[in-house]
């Protein structure tokens, strides 16, 4: 799988990206990151990408062109149209099931926005998908990117090793994830649950799983609702 990331701050993306799970899959060839400096598109000779609101209004907006010569560049030389999503907190909001969508896709072009975004005309030429990460405002759209990255990363063949298997996890079945424990077996006079070293499998399924809806009633109502729902 190839990510390809337009953004001002490229090295912002390849700091983030070459260290643990996904940098041992860059560096073992299951998936690349390629940060695409939109700047170096810039059409005058002091490199701008930004400039004053039509209409007016506080802060700067980035420039069509460069967004637009950007994404011409990259797919001229890739030889396809992939699909472009756009980091703004007015996308839809990030789930598990996008990050499986966009796991099956070959190349995936992540648009990173800065300031108080991007000329809307650019974005209605290449946008493909409008994503968000949650209901509150970073101020650019590069850790979104990251955060999508790493979601998509691991459903990749070969990323996970057997021992972090992308399965039995939180969202796979709806429920949040059942509470975990390693040795020793007593800490500051707290023990792991007798049923985890009882060795009976059934039983600690069984456990796990009135854990899992235990949590999920608590902490996430409205998952909890859907999973009953689901299952009746
Ligand atoms: Cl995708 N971008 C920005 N700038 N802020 C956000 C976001 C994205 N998602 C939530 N807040």
């Amino acid at each position: 799988m190839r990510f390809h990331v337009l953004t001002l701050f490229p090295q912002m993306i390849l700091d983030g990206m070459n260290t643990s799970i996904t940098g041992r899959a860059i560096e073992g060839g299951l998936m690349s990151v390629e940060a695409i400096n939109i700047r170096d598109y810039a059409d005058n000779k002091h490199m701008k990408v930004d400039d004053y609101p039509y209409g007016g209004g506080a802060g700067l907006v980035m420039q069509a062109a460069p967004v637009c010569a950007a994404y011409d560049a990259l797919t001229e030389k890739i030889g396809k149209r992939p699909r472009v999503v756009y980091m703004t907190p007015q996308g839809h909001t990030f789930n598990q099931q996008m990050a499986k969508d966009f796991a099956k896709e070959e190349n995936l072009v992540l648009l990173c926005g800065h300031y108080e975004g991007i000329d809307e005309r650019a974005l209605e030429l290449i946008v493909t998908d409008y994503v968000s990460i949650g209901d509150y405002v970073l101020t650019g759209g590069e850790l979104p990117a990251m955060v999508v990255i790493d979601a998509v990363s691991r459903l990749v063949p070969g990323v996970l090793h057997n021992d972090e298997s992308a399965e039995t996890e939180s969202f796979e079945n709806g429920l949040l994830e059942y509470p975990q424990y390693t040795r020793p077996v007593e800490f500051r006079g707290m023990r792991v649950p007798d049923v985890l070293l009882s060795g009976h499998h059934g039983n600690v399924d069984k456990w796990r799983h009135e854990q899992s809806l235990i949590r999920t009633k608590k902490y996430r109502p409205d998952l909890y609702d859907a999973y009953m729902k689901s299952s009746k």
